[in-house]
């Protein structure tokens, strides 16, 4: 008799930390499906929660901040367990993410920080450095230019921004002029958002190459946009990666290929595989333990088209051959 209680209870125990571990749910709200990086980190993070037993209530809010707003507020009337969130631009969340504080509902802020991150509660962030990624950018390029011998040149330069209002943009394109002002050869001759899709991207770089006889680099804030202007480039009847050197920021595979292909010159890593940090995070605030405040990020590299070019500000860190690595790229 002693044995069987033993059993009943042990399995009675089982079955409750099962039914408390599938009992979590989790609200997301993401930006959208814009680009190969967003869904990358979509597929990952929504997999990696379904894998755990959760339940997930997803919501894409098709790049439109007032859908995200209403996904928040039905998290709430739901009464989910955990808010994961990255807002599409950095401004408008103060009401919405003080109403999920009110609820008590952990907030994880992800991927583009809200503006009003220090006046709200949060229980952890995690997402790209854009500013050091814009940097990256910008100096690898000056650095690749130097290496073909072209440190003397004056150079044209596009760009091709992010999301309006979205930190990503906000903060690549700080990055960049923080160290184009610093050198007088590289001159910015245009400049505009390509909403990080290709489509959008191919659209603007056919406007600058009508308006621009002589642009010599391409700094594009996402490699969608860069595969966009590539197509561009082509229809103009310009040698996409020769004629144009273009720089796309993410390292989705695409940008690997077009790289690999000879037709773009470099890409700056910005993560999307969130699921690793974030779920451990989630378990250990289910056992109670807490998070600094303030964003964690990535570790996140360069890679381009021959490898070996200078990136950091002490020119230590070298971008890595793309074909050297491209078989073990995981989005
Ligand atoms: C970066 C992310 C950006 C990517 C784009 O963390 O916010 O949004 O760079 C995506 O590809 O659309």
């Amino acid at each position: 008799m002693k044995k069987f209680l033993t059993i009943a209870i042990a399995l009675v125990l089982v079955i409750g930390c099962v039914a408390n571990a599938s009992a979590i749910t989790v609200g997301f709200s993401q930006v959208g499906q814009e680009s190969d990086w967003r869904t990358a980190n979509t597929d990952d993070m929504c997999a990696a929660i379904e894998a755990e037993g959760w339940t997930l209530v997803y919501d894409d809010a098709q790049q439109k901040q007032e859908n995200q707003v209403k996904a928040l507020r039905n998290f709430i009337t739901q009464g989910v367990d955990y808010i994961l969130f990255t807002g599409v631009v950095t401004t408008g969340w103060d009401e919405v993410l003080k109403e999920v504080n009110e609820a008590e509902i952990p907030l994880f802020l992800l991927d583009r920080m809200p503006d009003c991150m220090d006046e709200i509660d949060y229980v952890a962030a995690f997402g790209g450095d854009f500013l050091e990624e814009g940097r990256r950018m910008a100096r690898w390029t000056i650095n690749y230019l130097a290496a073909q011998g072209r440190a003397d040149e004056e150079i044209n330069v596009v760009i091709l921004e992010g999301t309006t209002g979205a930190a990503a943009a906000t903060d690549r394109t700080k990055g960049i002029m923080e160290v184009l002002d610093k050198q007088d050869k590289l001159k910015v001759i245009a400049s505009q958002t390509g909403n990080f899709t290709r489509a959008e991207g191919q659209a603007v770089m056919e406007s600058f190459l009508k308006a621009h006889e002589d642009i010599d680099v391409l700094l594009a804030e996402n490699d969608d946009m860069a595969l966009g202007a590539i197509d561009a480039i082509k229809a103009a009847g310009k040698v996409p990666g020769k004629d144009i050197i273009i720089v796309g920021c993410d390292s989705v595979k695409a940008a690997f290929d077009a790289i690999v292909a000879g037709e773009m010159n470099c890409t700056v890593e910005c993560n999307p595989l969130y699921s690793s940090a974030v779920i451990p995070m989630i378990k250990g605030l289910e056992e109670g333990k807490t998070y600094e405040k303030g964003v964690v990020h990535p570790e996140e590299g360069v890679f381009c088209m021959d490898g070996g070019i200078p990136y950091d500000e002490a020119g230590e860190l070298l971008s890595v051959k793309a074909a050297d690595v491209i078989d073990e790229r995981k989005y």
